[in-house]
């Protein structure tokens, strides 16, 4: 019956896919521009990667632009060149389409290697010998529904933190560890300064955890700066050059 052979395809791939994935080199957990260009340059460089992303869709806050005019700005084209993205000249800056941006982003990114759950939150980290092992997920529909239903894991040796503004994994760690951090909030808003400290800043802040992209900012208590994206792609491919470095030690 092709009803069945239809459902069977699905299930079949899904849960092989899953399974061949419940142990990885690396866990992102966010699917916006800094996790997918992490799993980008992971991937590339034959690191096993999967993305972990709680929305339907992937890209985070790329698909607006400002106020949902569907532009994003940058100050420099290479990443944008490595994606194969157009972008338009503006005064001193390029402007892309944000809907062929993030569409971009998760191309590369499973084209690479990566390997993108969607529908996935993670709401636990798994934390031994004091160092970060994984992360605890349930689905996001479960978690939607408040049911009361058991999470399952997924093990990486290093885990990365590319939630945006919340940086919801660094404060799953901070809840049990208050002392670690100071409080976890973003500054208001400063391009200059937060497009620099989003790419200084990205890396481990704790022995198996990096943060990458917005989350930096929570974290260091760095400026946000709005639809400018060029510092959410080289703070991703910074975390990604530096975990390739220790794999690779
Ligand atoms: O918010 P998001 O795009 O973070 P980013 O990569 O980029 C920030 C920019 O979009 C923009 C900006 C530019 O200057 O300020 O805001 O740092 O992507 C974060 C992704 O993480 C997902 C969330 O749905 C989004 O797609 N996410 C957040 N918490 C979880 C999660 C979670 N607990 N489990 C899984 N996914």
């Amino acid at each position: 019956m092709k009803e069945i052979q239809i459902s069977r395809a699905i299930i079949e791939r899904y849960f092989a896919n899953l399974t061949d994935h419940l142990e990885n080199d690396v866990v992102i957990v966010g699917a916006g521009p800094a996790g997918l260009i992490a799993a980008y340059y992971l991937a590339k460089a034959n690191i096993k990667t999967i993305v972990l992303e709680k929305k339907l869709s992937t890209g985070g806050g790329t698909w607006g632009g400002a106020s949902g005019y569907n532009q994003v700005i940058f100050e420099e084209t290479d990443i944008l060149d490595e994606l194969e993205v157009s972008c338009l000249r503006q005064g001193n800056l390029y402007a892309a389409n944000s809907v062929e941006f993030a569409a971009a982003l998760a191309y590369k990114a499973a084209k690479a290697g990566a390997e993108i759950f969607n529908l996935m939150q993670v709401e636990d980290i798994i934390l031994k010998k004091e160092a970060v092992e994984g992360v605890v997920i349930n689905g996001t529909p479960i978690l939607m529904s408040g049911l009361h239903v058991d999470p399952y894991c997924i093990a990486a040796k290093y885990t990365v933190d590319a939630t945006g503004h919340p940086a919801e994994v660094v404060k799953m760690l901070k809840d049990r560890k208050p002392d670690i951090l100071p409080r976890i909030r973003e500054g208001f808003m400063d391009v200059d300064s937060g497009e620099k400290g989003v790419v200084e800043k990205a890396g481990e802040i704790y022995p198996g955890l990096f943060v990458a992209g917005m989350s930096v900012c929570a974290v260091y208590n760095l400026p946000r700066m709005g639809p400018i994206f060029g510092g959410m792609l080289k703070s991703g491919k910074s975390v990604a050059q530096q975990i390739v470095k220790k794999l690779k030690k």
